[in-house]
C-alpha cells in the first residue's frame, strides 16, 4: 500500500489543453477478468508539444496514430513513454490526427469501485471525478468535451442488456453467442460523465412528452424482480422534468433517457449523460421495506441527477475547483423541488439540519475549506457537505438579494451564454452581473473564505423614545491557512414582532418583513416606534436566509417570548432549538440536575399547537444531535451531553404523554402512499414512537407498536425505540426484524445500521462479524461504521478508546479496497480537536496508529489534514 499523501493541485496553475478531442470512439469487448477497450480519438492540436494522457491500471496493448487523410500505423516505442499515471506523446503531428489505444482492463478485481467494476455479476461504471483514466487513456479533466460513439461487445446470455449516454444505434448478434450494442451521444461531454452498464435485469419503462412535444424514452433498470419497486423513482423522475420545465424552462435534450441501480456504490449516484447510475437504495422502494424517509430521498436524488443534465452536463465546469458551480447549483435546485412537492418550511428546517450538523462542524475543524478553494491534494475528498450544502446556501443568499425575477433571467443568460462549455464561478457570476447590472465581488468572497461567519447581536430599547437599537457585528474564525476574515454581504431577514402574532411598523418602514444585508464588520440599526409603543421583538435571519451562527444575548425568558411572537416557522423552530441547546448544555455541565419545566411545557405546547401541521410538530420534538452540540462548547464530553439529551428527551415524553397516547391509538393512514401528505402524518407518529423510547416504562406499548407496523417507517420507528429503550423486547424485536428481512439487503442495511447508531462498541464488534457483514459493499460498511463513528458519538467518543478501537481495523481494510470509502469513514475524525482530553488523546492516538498502518492516498489525505491541521489558523 502506497502511504504518500498526492500532490497539491493549484487552482493558479490552471492552463488550458492544448488540444480538441472533436470525437471519440470506444469499444469495449466485455469479460469480467480481462475487458478490452480499444479508443479512437479525433485530435486537433491547438498548438505544438507533447501531448499527455491520463490513465491508471491499464494495460497498454497497441497504440497508432493517422494524421488525417493517412492510415493508423504503430508508433515507434520512442514516440511515447507510459507510467504509472498517463502516457506521454512526445512530437505528435502539428495538423489533425487521429489516436488509437487498446488497453486491457480487469474490471473484476475493481474494488476501488472507480472506472469499470463488476457489482452482483453486472458491468457498471463511475468516472467522476478521475474514473475515466482507468477505462482508457484519455485527456480526463472536466474541460475537455467531446461528442461519443461507443459499441459495446459481450456474451448475450449473462450480459443481454448493453447500455450507454445518448441513444442507441444499431445492435445484433454475433459469432458465439456474442452480441453488440451501439450508441451515439452528441452532446459534447467531459470524460467524467461517460457511462456503461452491462448485465441482467428488469426494467421499469415509462415515457415522458417535452413541453415542445418531443418523446422521451424513461427505462429504470433494476435487479430481476425489482421493478415494481422502482416506481416512486419513476414518478419522481417525471416530476423533476417536468418541474425544470416549469421552473427554469429546461427541457430534456435526448430521446432515451435511462437509470440503473447497482448494489456496489460509492456513494448516492451519478448523473452520466442519458445514463444515470443509481445506489439501489436511492432507486428501490415500497411501503414494507423503506421509510418516508428513503421515499423522500429518492425523490430529491433522482431529481438532483436530473437536474445536473442542464447544470453539470449541458454546461460544467472548467476544472474539479469549480465542483460547487454544478454541485451548489443542483443542490439549490433539487431544495427547491422539494420544497414545492411537500412542505417549504418542514423542508428548509430539514436542510439546515442538516447543512449545521455536517457543514458547520466541517467549518469548524480542520477540514474546513472554502466552497471554491484554491487548491487540493485528492479530488475524491472535495465531494464534501462545504461544495454542496454551502455551495447551495450561496446560490439561495444570490436570489434573495436580487430577486426570483432577476435570478430566472441570470440563469436564462447562463444557459444561453456557456451552453456547452465548461466554465468557472466567475463566468456565473458574470451572467448576474449582466442581469441585474450589480457588482457581486464582495458576495464572492463566500466563495473563497471558509469558515461559518458569527453574527453577535446586541440590542437595546429606550421606551422614553419608543427607539429599540441594534448592534450587528460579524466575524468569521480563523481556519487553516486563512488566519485573517474579511466581512462578506450577510443577508438578514428580519422583522419587527408585535407579539400578538403580526409585525410592528417602525418610523417610515412597513409593519412587514425586511431584508437587511450586513456587509460590514458592524452596523447599528435604529428602530423609532410611535411614541408609547410596547417593545417590538426582532426577528432575525428568518427562514435561515444566511448561513451564519447567530450570537444572542437573550435570556431564557426573553427566547420563549420570542418563539411566542414569531411570525416566521424556520424561526419558532429554531428559537426552541436555540432554548434546547442551552438546555442540554446546562443539564451536561451538571449546573442543573433536571430539565427545566417552564421550557418543557413551552416545548409541549409549540407542538400541541401544531398538530394540524404533523411534519412540523414532529420537528418542534426533535433534539439536536450530541454533534451539533460540539460546536457550542469547547471541551465537548460526548457522553455527557448524550445523557442530558436522553434526560431531556424523557421529559418531552412525559409533558406529550396524552398526545403521544392519543396519537398512536389511531390508525396509521391507510392505504399507503407515500406523497407529502401521509408522510407528514407517519413523521408525527414516528417521533411520538421515538420520544416512547426515551421514556423507559414503555416497553410492552413499543413491542406492541413493532409487531403490528403497518409500514417499514413505524416498523423501524419502534425497532429504534426499542433498541434505545434497551429493555425487555429489544433482543426480540432484532431478531424478528432479521429472521423478516435477512434475504433483502437495503432492509438489512437498516438492521446493521439500527444496532450500530444506538448500541455500543461491543455490538459494533460483533456486527462486523456478522456473516452479512461485508467488507466490498460501501452501503454495508457506512450502515455499521459510519452509522457508529457519526452517529452514535457518545459511545464513538468514549473516553477509554473503545469505540475507536471498534472501528480501526475495518476502516483500515475497507480503505485497502477501496480508498475513496476510507478516506469518507476517516472524516469521522474532524472533531477529535474538541473533545474532552480523555477521548481527545484516543482519537489522536487512534488516527496515529491508522496513519502508521499504512492509509490510501486519499486517507492519508484526510489523516493528515485532521493531525496537523490546526483550527486557530
Ligand atoms: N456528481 C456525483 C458525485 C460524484 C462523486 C465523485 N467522488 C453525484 C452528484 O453529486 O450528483
Ligand atoms: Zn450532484
Amino acid at each position: 500500500m502506497r502511504t504518500e499523501t498526492p500532490v497539491a493541485v493549484k487552482l493558479a496553475e490552471y492552463k488550458p489543453y492544448p488540444f480538441s478531442i472533436d470525437e471519440v470512439r470506444l469499444e469495449f469487448r466485455l469479460v469480467p477478468a480481462s475487458t478490452q477497450v480499444r479508443a479512437t480519438l479525433k485530435v486537433t492540436p491547438a498548438g505544438n508539444g507533447p501531448m499527455r494522457l491520463d490513465g491508471e491500471s491499464l494495460q497498454l496493448k497497441s497504440i497508432r496514430l493517422a494524421p488525417e487523410g493517412s492510415p493508423l500505423a504503430d508508433i515507434g516505442s520512442d514516440a511515447f513513454t507510459a507510467d504509472e499515471h498517463g502516457l506521454t506523446l512526445h512530437t505528435p503531428p502539428a495538423g489533425p490526427f487521429l489516436l488509437e489505444t487498446v488497453v486491457e482492463i480487469s474490471p473484476e478485481t475493481n474494488s476501488a469501485l472507480s472506472g469499470l467494476y463488476m457489482s452482483g455479476g453486472r458491468f457498471c461504471t463511475q468516472c467522476e471525478a478521475v474514473g475515466f483514466r482507468r477505462i482508457t487513456f484519455y485527456p480526463d479533466r472536466p474541460d475537455v468535451m467531446s461528442s461519443f460513439k461507443v459499441r459495446i461487445e459481450a456474451e448475450k446470455a449473462a450480459y443481454p442488456y448493453l447500455l450507454s449516454n445518448g441513444t442507441p444505434g444499431e445492435a445484433g448478434d454475433m459469432d458465439g453467442g456474442w452480441h453488440f450494442a451501439e450508441w451515439d451521444d452528441p452532446h459534447k461531454k467531459p470524460g467524467y460523465l461517460f457511462a456503461l452498464c452491462a448485465g441482467d435485469y428488469d426494467v421499469l419503462r415509462d415515457s415522458f412528452t417535452t413541453a415542445s412535444g418531443a418523446h422521451v424514452d424513461l427505462g429504470i433498470y433494476v435487479d430481476k424482480g425489482e421493478a415494481p419497486r422502482a416506481a416512486w423513482a419513476m414518478d419522481s423522475l417525471k416530476r423533476s422534468m417536468r418541474w425544470d420545465e416549469e421552473t427554469y424552462g429546461r427541457e430534456y435534450d435526448l430521446g432515451v433517457f435511462n437509470i440503473v441501480a447497482v448494489r456496489d456504490f460509492n456513494f448516492g449516484a451519478m448523473e452520466n449523460k442519458g445514463l444515470n447510475i443509481f445506489n439501489s437504495a436511492y432507486v428501490l422502494a415500497d411501503e414494507s421495506t423503506a421509510t418516508d424517509a428513503d421515499f423522500e430521498a429518492i425523490e430529491s436524488i433522482v431529481a438532483h441527477e436530473y437536474f445536473h443534465n442542464w447544470t453539470g452536463n449541458r454546461i460544467t465546469c472548467r476544472d474539479w475547483f469549480q465542483l460547487c458551480l454544478k454541485e451548489g447549483l443542483t443542490v439549490f435546485r433539487d431544495q427547491n423541488f422539494s420544497a414545492d412537492m411537500r412542505s417549504r418550511p418542514v423542508q428548509r428546517i430539514k436542510d439546515v439540519i442538516k447543512l449545521r450538523a455536517r457543514q458547520f462542524a466541517e467549518d469548524a475543524g480542520p477540514l474546513a475549506h472554502s466552497v471554491r478553494p484554491d487548491t487540493y491534494a485528492s479530488i475524491d475528498n472535495l465531494y464534501t457537505s462545504t461544495v454542496y450544502e454551502k455551495g447551495s446556501e450561496l446560490i439561495g443568499m444570490l436570489r434573495r438579494q436580487i430577486g426570483p425575477e432577476s435570478f430566472r433571467k441570470g440563469m436564462d443568460i447562463y444557459f444561453e451564454r456557456h451552453d456547452g462549455q465548461a466554465v468557472t464561478i466567475e463566468d456565473y457570476y458574470a451572467c448576474f452581473e449582466a442581469a441585474t447590472g450589480k457588482d457581486f465581488s464582495q458576495f464572492r468572497r463566500w466563495y473563497v473564505q471558509a469558515g461559518t461567519p458569527e453574527i453577535t447581536v446586541e440590542e437595546n430599547w429606550d421606551a422614553a423614545s419608543a427607539t429599540l437599537t441594534v448592534k450587528l457585528a460579524q466575524s468569521t474564525r480563523p481556519t487553516n491557512g486563512q488566519p485573517v476574515k474579511k466581512p462578506v454581504p450577510v443577508p438578514l431577514l428580519s422583522a419587527l414582532l408585535d407579539g400578538k402574532g403580526g409585525h410592528a411598523a417602525a418610523e417610515g418602514q412597513a409593519a412587514e418583513p425586511f431584508l437587511y444585508v450586513l456587509d460590514r464588520e458592524s452596523a447599528e440599526l435604529v428602530f423609532k416606534l410611535p411614541a408609547g409603543a410596547p417593545r417590538p421583538l426582532l426577528s432575525l435571519n428568518r427562514d435561515f436566509s444566511a448561513p451564519v451562527r447567530l450570537k444572542r444575548m437573550l435570556s431564557r425568558d426573553d427566547r420563549l417570548a420570542l418563539v411566542r411572537a414569531e411570525t416566521d416557522p424556520f424561526n419558532t423552530w429554531d428559537g426552541l432549538q436555540a432554548l434546547i441547546k442551552e438546555e442540554i448544555l446546562t443539564l451536561a455541565d451538571g449546573s442543573q440536575t433536571v430539565p427545566d419545566t417552564a421550557l418543557v411545557a413551552a416545548i409541549g405546547e409549540a407542538v400541541r399547537g401544531a398538530l394540524q401541521d404533523p411534519a412540523f410538530a414532529a420537528l418542534l420534538t426533535r433534539l439536536p444531535d450530541v454533534g451539533e452540540l460540539f460546536l457550542e462548547r469547547e471541551p465537548a464530553d460526548a457522553v455527557a451531553l448524550a445523557a442530558a439529551r436522553r434526560k431531556l428527551q424523557a421529559s418531552i415524553a412525559v409533558e406529550l404523554a396524552a398526545e403521544i397516547a392519543d396519537t398512536l391509538a389511531q390508525a396509521s393512514p391507510a392505504p399507503y402512499n407515500p406523497g407529502a401528505e401521509q408522510a407528514s402524518v407517519r413523521a408525527l407518529r414516528s417521533a411520538f414512537i421515538m420520544l416512547l423510547g426515551g421514556r423507559g416504562d414503555a416497553a410492552d406499548m413499543l413491542a406492541e407498536l413493532y409487531r403490528n407496523a403497518p409500514n417499514m417507517t413505524e416498523q423501524l420507528s419502534a425497532l429504534r425505540a426499542l433498541t434505545v429503550s434497551a429493555g425487555p423486547g429489544r433482543e426480540e424485536a432484532l431478531a424478528d426484524f432479521e429472521a423478516q428481512w435477512k434475504s433483502n439487503a437495503l432492509v438489512m442495511d437498516k438492521w446493521f445500521s439500527v444496532q450500530a447508531g444506538l448500541g455500543s462498541a461491543e455490538d459494533v464488534r460483533r456486527l462486523v462479524t456478522h456473516p452479512d457483514f461485508d467488507l466490498r459493499n460501501p452501503n454495508r460498511v457506512r450502515s455499521v461504521i459510519a452509522a457508529f463513528a457519526m452517529q452514535n458519538l457518545a459511545a464513538f467518543h468514549a473516553p477509554d478508546g473503545s469505540g475507536y478501537r471498534a472501528v480501526e481495523e475495518t476502516i483500515l481494510a475497507a480503505d485497502k479496497a477501496n480508498p475513496a470509502l476510507g478516506a469518507r469513514l476517516l472524516t469521522a475524525f474532524e472533531q477529535w480537536r474538541l473533545l474532552e482530553p480523555k477521548a481527545r488523546a484516543e482519537a489522536e492516538a487512534c488516527l496515529r496508529r491508522l496513519v502508521a498502518a499504512g492509509l490510501s492516498p486519499n486517507a492519508m489525505d484526510i489523516a493528515h489534514r485532521a493531525l496537523d491541521g490546526d483550527t486557530k489558523g
